[in-house]
């Protein structure tokens, strides 16, 4: 359906997203045996739901048996600030300084399925974005927005990597866009070189050794060969922040929701190192923060006073 397909795409730049691209879903065997060895190779750490949901996250059919089309888009969130911009001496990744990006941009998606809606009434639809059990990065790059870099994030040529990602799943044919088959990051090691934790290998991500898992995702006391957390006390941006494409292609974002909360740049360290769990629910409500609780900021704060 060319005509849809163009006005489905037209329509998700006006609802805000700036990268869209639409593929036609495949059992796609190179991303389904990929995901199988990071699970053997224990990758994953603890994040046991990666693999609970595994077989539908390296086969869509087996999450939405009807589905012929996806629709996937990108946001860019990137806020034209650096971490240096933080008063406080922690780092907190750029990502999290403002509102959830998970209903904000799942609002966005359901926009998109509610026009779609309207134009065929009987159309079945599931918006995704981060926390379904899809490879969003792979499905991205077919449908043409960008590559994977070897940090593992997905790049776009005009936008670098500070964009969410998210899908709109579809039981109806679509016309489909060409894949992005380059490869832009060429000799450059830049992420690899500067990962604080040497959690890279290229494109190869080890979540054990990574600061965003140990930030974000791991519970309780840090393995005790992963305590420094090298300044950050939620997620870490270094691989992407060093990247080139983000250097010279960074576009500063006009979502309202993306920009820092005053405080979060504000605090000054005494501020943290006293924040008690009133305060975190104030300062991180409705903030992707929430999801580590206050016992896990506290325990990162600590760490990196340790
Ligand atoms: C689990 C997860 C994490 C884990 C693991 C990260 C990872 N690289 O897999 C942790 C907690 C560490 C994490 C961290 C971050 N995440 Co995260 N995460 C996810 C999630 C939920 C699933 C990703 C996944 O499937 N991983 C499993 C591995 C197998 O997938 P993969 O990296 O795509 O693997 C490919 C290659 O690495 C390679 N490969 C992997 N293993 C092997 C083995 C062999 C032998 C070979 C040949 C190839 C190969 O092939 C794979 C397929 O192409 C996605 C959302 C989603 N539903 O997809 C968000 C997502 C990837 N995260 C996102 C973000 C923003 C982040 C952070 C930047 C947050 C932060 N600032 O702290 C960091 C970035 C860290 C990094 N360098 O990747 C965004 C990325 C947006 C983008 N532009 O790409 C996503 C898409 C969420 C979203 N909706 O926007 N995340
Ligand atoms: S997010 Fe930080 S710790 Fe994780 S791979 Fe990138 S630089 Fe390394
Ligand atoms: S830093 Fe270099 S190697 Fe890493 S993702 Fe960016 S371009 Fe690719």
């Amino acid at each position: 359906m060319p005509n849809l397909s163009l006005s489905i795409k037209e329509k998700a730049l006006e609802i805000g997203f700036q990268k869209v691209g639409i593929t036609k879903p495949i059992v796609d065997e190179k991303s389904r045996k990929a995901l199988e060895s990071w699970l053997n190779d224990d990758y994953h750490a603890t994040m046991e739901w990666i693999v609970r949901r595994k077989d539908e996250r390296g086969n869509i059919f087996e999450y939405f048996p009807e589905v012929q089309s996806i629709v996937s888009f990108g946001i860019n969130y990137f806020s034209g600030h650096n971490q240096n911009d933080l008063n406080g001496g922690y780092k907190l990744s750029n990502y999290a300084w403002g509102d959830d990006y998970h209903d904000y941009v799942k609002s966005k998606g359901f926009q998109l399925l509610q026009y779609i809606k309207e134009k065929i009434p009987s159309v079945k639809g599931i918006v995704c974005v981060d926390t379904s059990p899809v490879m969003e990065k792979p499905l991205a790059q077919k449908a043409g927005l960008g590559w994977q870099g070897k940090h593992t994030n997905l790049i776009t040529r005009d936008f670098g990597s500070w964009l969410f990602l998210g899908e709109l799943l579809l039981d109806i044919p679509l016309e489909y866009d060409s894949p992005f088959s380059e490869d832009l990051c060429g000799s450059c090691t830049a992420c690899i070189d500067s990962c604080p934790t040497q959690a890279l290998d290229a494109y190869i991500l080890d979540a054990r050794k990574c600061i965003s898992y140990l930030s974000i995702e791991h519970r309780g006391e840090l393995p005790n060969n992963q305590k420094d957390l090298h300044g950050w006390i939620y997620g870490c941006d270094i691989c992407q922040e060093v990247c080139p494409w983000n250097q010279k292609f960074s576009v500063v974002t006009k979502e309202s929701p993306f920009q820092p909360r005053e405080n979060i740049f504000n605090w000054r360290k005494e501020d943290w190192n006293q924040m008690d769990e009133d305060g975190f629910r104030t300062l991180f409500k409705k903030s992707p923060v929430k999801r580590t609780k206050f016992i896990g900021i506290k325990r990162n704060i600590n760490q990196n006073n340790s």
